[in-house]
């Protein structure tokens, strides 16, 4: 038994997770979007626009925090994931900085189970398996550096990203 045992790769919508904080993939705005943005919104109600209203934007790779509104979770934590533009934008920095950044911003909160979708790998355009070994191998770095999380999902809302994700984490599981 080890801290991976925290770590699940499931196929489900995001929006009925019953944890703690739940992650959206938003834009520099924060005003909402398509997407698991809109599924997001639409779930909470039109009391999270009004929120992320007050937070004025957010810097890729970077997170905020507001409360879930209508959802089953407490909080929602918005972060930014990079556009994929052929790996020549830090692309890869900034998708791992939008994990780490969700992760210490929960860790802020108090929070000890947390739901994350693929990041970017929608509307952004970044290559699902590249994406999904740099989601896996962030958070697992993070509970290596002491992280105190006690359940960490990854929803994978298609069979190819379900793939993608699972076979990522079994991967990193077995380099340990
Ligand atoms: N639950 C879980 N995953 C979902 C859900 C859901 N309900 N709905 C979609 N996904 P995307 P991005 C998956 O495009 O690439 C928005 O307009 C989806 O199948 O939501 O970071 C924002 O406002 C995909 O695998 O996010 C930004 O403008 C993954 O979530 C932009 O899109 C991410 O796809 C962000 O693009």
């Amino acid at each position: 038994m080890g801290y991976h045992d925290m770590i699940s790769v499931i196929l489900g919508d995001i929006v009925e997770q019953e944890v703690d904080a739940i992650v959206n993939a938003a834009n520099n705005s924060l005003l909402g979007g398509g997407g698991v943005d809109g599924a997001i919104h639409r779930a909470a109600g039109p009391g999270l626009l009004e929120e992320c209203r007050t937070l004025g934007g957010c810097p890729t790779g970077d997170a905020r925090i507001t409360g879930g509104h209508l959802l089953p979770t407490k909080w929602v934590i918005h972060t930014v994931g990079p556009i994929w533009n052929g790996g020549y934008d830090q692309e890869d920095e900034l998708l791992v900085s939008a994990y780490r950044n969700s992760l210490l911003l929960a860790e802020k909160y108090d929070i000890k189970s947390i739901a994350f979708p693929g990041i970017s790998i929608g509307a952004y355009g970044f290559p699902v398996s590249r994406a999904s070994v740099l989601a896996v191998r962030t958070i697992l770095e993070h509970m290596e550096n002491g992280g105190s999380f006690e359940d960490i999902r990854l929803i994978c809302f298609n069979d190819e990203a379900y793939h993608f994700y699972s076979s990522a984490l079994e991967i990193a599981v077995s380099e340990i």
